[in-house]
């Protein structure tokens, strides 16, 4: 497993397809100008900012909507880029931290992930399941169904084919959960997917939801964890600047804890942080969103408080 000594990579994906709003693809901007890669490397990480990746070799015209799904070829084929970028850091034995964007990139960087650690389990931290199928998608955003694709629960798309299902729906848990779509709901009660949603963060508060979390996709705390965190998991109130708050979110210190307890199981591999978007909010918004965004991965990479 990594420990501080290990190179940590960083990479920001500024594209924004998988979803409606104009903005998203330019969260990283914002957190690498916040100064997230010299607060990590004062956390001991030897990191290489990879740079802004455009993929501006990969058009966004000619992209009909295939159904209703919309900018499809334009999503895939970023997403496949990406896997091969993770993958290929992963394989040197660097931890890769890629900034969205929107959360339709997991799928590249889960699939990047698997391919170099086939038993790592994801973590993944929502308000939303970002489960649909092509069948059950009202939006047509795919950044609500990079899971089903990640799952092979979609297999009518031939765009996504290059997502080898590699992911077992026992090796994904959600947590924070506010916003799921009905059809959501079908899929993960019909493939027992486990999911601690703000009504369980309630009820047990988050530590003991954290370590049901990592009992059942990680028991004996040996598997390499890839960790998502969509920041509108957070409540508005803490993290405004998102394409699609909703109300009743994590605290500030929940979203943290999140963090922290993932980090001190030595079994973080991979971190993804998605979906700030800085262009729907005023100044202060977007500066109190970055500075979490910045604090959530400083969390997750070792900073303690004592
Ligand atoms: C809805 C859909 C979603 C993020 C919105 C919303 C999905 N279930 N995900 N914002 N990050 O469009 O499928
Ligand atoms: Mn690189
Ligand atoms: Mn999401
Ligand atoms: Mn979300």
């Amino acid at each position: 497993m990594l420990t501080r000594e290990d190179r940590g990579w960083m990479s920001s994906t500024s594209r924004s397809g998988g979803q409606p709003r104009p903005g998203v693809d330019k969260g990283p901007i914002h957190l690498v100008e916040a100064g997230l890669p010299d607060q990590l490397r004062q956390l001991g990480w030897d990191v290489t900012f990879d740079g802004h990746h455009q993929f501006e070799e990969i058009s966004t015209q000619d992209d009909p909507p295939i159904g209703i799904l919309k900018n499809p070829r334009q999503v895939s084929k970023v997403c496949e880029a990406v896997a091969q970028t993770v993958a290929g850091h992963a394989k040197k034995g660097q931890l890769p931290l890629t900034l969205g964007g929107d959360h339709s990139l997991a799928m590249g960087t889960i699939s990047g992930t698997l391919s170099q650690y086939p038993d790592a389990c994801v973590i993944w931290i929502d308000a939303h399941a970002d489960i649909n199928t092509a069948a059950t998608t009202d939006t047509g955003n795919i950044h609500g169904m990079p899971v089903s694709f990640l799952l092979g629960l979609d297999e009518s798309i031939p765009e996504f084919s290059w997502v080898k299902p590699r992911l077992t729906p026992q090796r994904i848990v959600y947590i924070g959960l506010r916003d799921v779509d009905a059809g959501e709901k079908k899929i993960l009660r019909e493939n027992g997917i486990k999911a601690f949603s703000m009504h369980e963060v309630d009820r047990y508060g988050i530590g003991k939801v954290v370590e049901m979390a990592l009992d059942h996709v990680n028991p004996k705390r040996d598997l390499p964890i890839h960790l998502s965190f969509d920041v509108d998991a957070l409540d508005p109130s803490v993290a405004p600047s998102t394409g699609t708050p909703v109300r009743g979110g994590l605290t500030f210190r929940e979203g943290h804890y999140i963090c922290e307890a993932i980090y001190e199981t030595g079994c973080l591999v991979a971190l993804d942080l998605m979906e700030v978007n800085p262009s729907l909010s005023d100044a202060d918004a977007v500066k109190q969103t970055v500075a979490v965004g910045c604090s959530l991965v400083r969390s997750a990479l070792g900073e303690t408080l004592l």
